[in-house]
Parts: C-alpha cells; sequence; structure tokens
C-alpha cells in the first residue's frame, strides 16, 4: 500500500467510525417545546419541569429548548391536552384524572385506596398495567412518557374538622373535573363541585366553596393554607400526574429527538418523586406551623370511610373495563407478594 492509499483508508475508516455521529447531530433539529403545567415555579411539579427542560437542553447540545409556562398560564389541564391534541402546544404535565373524559382508562388510578404505599403506586404504574394505560392514549392524539407522583390526597376545608363521615354533610367540596372524584364525594355526603384546579385558590377565598382535596405538598405550594384551616388526613386516593406529548408533533421527531425527550422524563420523574416525598415528610410540619387544624381519623372512621368510598368501584370497573380491572387487581396482589 502506498503512503496515498494508506491515507485514503484511514481517511475512509474515519468517516465511517464518525457517521452515527454525524447522523446523530443531523437527528436533532432547533426545536421549541411549550411546556404547561398547573402548579407554580415553586412547586415539586415547577421543580421536576425545570430538571426535564434541563436534562432535553443538554441532551441535545443546546438544539432543543423547553419554554416551561407554569401556574396554568396556557389554561387548565383540559385545554392544554386539546392544544396537544390539535398540535398547538408540544407538551404538558398535569393529572390523569382530568383525561378521563379522553381516555376512560385512566380512572383506574381514581380508584379510591387502591395502592397502600407509593412503593406500589411506583410498581404499577412502571409496570405492564401503567403502561396498558397509557398505551391507550396515542389512539386519541396524545403520547404518554412517564408517571409523576403528584400524591396521596387529603382533605381540608374552612368551616369545622373532618373527623368523621357525617361532618362532610354539606361541605361545598371542590373536585377535580371527573365523574369519579364527583361519585366518590357525593357518596361521602359532601355536596361536590367540579373545578378547574387553576380557579381553586379563589374560589376558597372566596367561599365559593368550603374545601378541597390534595396532597400536602400542593396543600403547601399553592397557599391553600391562607384560606383553609382544617386539614383531615385521609390518604383517599393516590394520585399520579402525566407527562404528556402531542402525537402529532411526536410523530415529526426523529428517533434521536423522541429517545432524549423518553430519557430526560425518566430522569425527570426519579428526580419528581424523590423531591414530593421528601417535601411531603416535612410538609405536615410546615403547614402546622402555618396555623392549620390537623387531625388524623380513627382507624374505625378511616374504616367507614373506605367502605363508602369503595361503593364507587363497580362503577370504575364497569367503566375501565373489567378486563383491566382484574388485571390490576391480580397485578397488585402479586406486588403484595400475594
Ligand atoms: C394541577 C392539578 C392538581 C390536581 C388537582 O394542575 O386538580 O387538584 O391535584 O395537581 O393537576
Amino acid at each position: 500500500m502506498n503512503t496515498t492509499r494508506r491515507l485514503l483508508a484511514a481517511a475512509a475508516a474515519t468517516m465511517l467510525a464518525c457517521a452515527p455521529l454525524a447522523t446523530l447531530a443531523q437527528d436533532i433539529k432547533p426545536r421549541l417545546i411549550r411546556f404547561g403545567y398547573g402548579l407554580n415555579e415553586q412547586s415539586n411539579q415547577g421543580r421536576a419541569v425545570k430538571v426535564f427542560a434541563d436534562a432535553v437542553e443538554k441532551a441535545s447540545g443546546g438544539k432543543m429548548k423547553v419554554r416551561a409556562i407554569g401556574a396554568a398560564a396556557l389554561g387548565p389541564d383540559t385545554q392544554m391536552q386539546q392544544a396537544l391534541i390539535g398540535g398547538a402546544q408540544e407538551m404538558m404535565v398535569g393529572s390523569t384524572a382530568t383525561l378521563v373524559g379522553i381516555t376512560k382508562e385512566m380512572a383506574l388510578w381514581d380508584t379510591p385506596f387502591l395502592v397502600n404505599s407509593v412503593k406500589e403506586a411506583d410498581a404499577v404504574l412502571d409496570g405492564p398495567i401503567g403502561q396498558k394505560v397509557m398505551a391507550k392514549l396515542p389512539e386519541k392524539g396524545l403520547v404518554g412518557l412517564v408517571y409523576w407522583e403528584n400524591g396521596f390526597r387529603n382533605l381540608t376545608n374552612s368551616k369545622h374538622p373532618v373527623s368523621k363521615l357525617e361532618d362532610l354533610n354539606g361541605i361545598k367540596l371542590r373536585v377535580m373535573q371527573n365523574n369519579v372524584f364527583l361519585e366518590s364525594f357525593k357518596t361521602l355526603g359532601a355536596n361536590a363541585v367540579p373545578l378547574p384546579f387553576s380557579e381553586l385558590f379563589s374560589a376558597l377565598e372566596t367561599g365559593t366553596v368550603d374545601g378541597q382535596e390534595n396532597p400536602f405538598n400542593t396543600i403547601l405550594s399553592s397557599k391553600f393554607y391562607e384560606v383553609q384551616k382544617y386539614l383531615s388526613v385521609t390518604n383517599h386516593v393516590y394520585s399520579p400526574w402525566i407527562v404528556l406529548v402531542s402525537k402529532k408533533w411526536w410523530d415529526g421527531l426523529s428517533k434521536t429527538e423522541q429517545k432524549i425527550l423518553q430519557d430526560a422524563a425518566s430522569a425527570s420523574r426519579d428526580f419528581e418523586r424523590k423531591d414530593t416525598r421528601d417535601e411531603a415528610g416535612r410538609a405536615l410540619a410546615d403547614l402546622k406551623a402555618k396555623g392549620m387544624q390537623i387531625n388524623e381519623l380513627t382507624p374505625a372512621e378511616s374504616a367507614r370511610m373506605r367502605d363508602r368510598l369503595t361503593r364507587v368501584n363497580a362503577s370504575i370497573a364497569a367503566n375501565v373495563g373489567m378486563d383491566l380491572w382484574n388485571e390490576t387487581q391480580a397485578e397488585l396482589t402479586k406486588i403484595r407478594g400475594g
């Protein structure tokens, strides 16, 4: 081999070795991702969106930029979902409960007392059942990437402590825009009023509603303690959040870009769950310090509430489909080591 040929061969080898990198660079186009969410920037949701945004920018060499828009500035969950479906917005994170009108299987996550711990929640959401429910989204124009933790929900109100079922009688309680929540709280005797989260603080402040239910983190970050005196630890349901992408937009991305989003979503999920759990662990003391009066339910009252609430299970099962319901129960038995 003469020098020229050897050089040519070397150059060809180098080019071959570089080929994947070159394709990779071309595979990532400048992208602007409008990412909407409902809580404020200083919430567990806001912090995790930031982690997602940073991960996407880093992995794409700054080409893919995430514009995070919190505090429902792009509208409540239901409005953002429609914007994603239509392709007017790229991404969001929101409650699975507000998605039920689009994908009925999401109602599974509204089942009162479905899981007993965050460990069970992670196992069921990240396992085959969670994936199966998520797989129902694309036919509706949405792509689900990961579930985040919103958390176990607890009851607050401005009237009196709720320590037994009867205390809920006549309380005007804001619920998410979702039939399971509406039915659940009607069954408990409350006067349930569906409202978007973005209208909740002022509804509590003006007395349009007396109470609401959300995880400790949200009661803290949304400053509900300013307008709510009583907090009853009910843990009546575990709520997930879900990170969604517009399918219209997603389908135009390269495989590399899709992978960047999926990986960043997974990293944000791991961060978010840890951050949320750390904060939840401290939140009760913080809320007490802010002047909230907190009460636990006795085991007997807890059981009564649970019994009453699980009356809605039959209708959830019918809505999500008996097969999915039974598979979920079997999966939970497996997770619990049964
Ligand atoms: C925030 C909501 C909130 C949910 C609710 O956008 O509506 O009460 O718990 O987290 O998704």
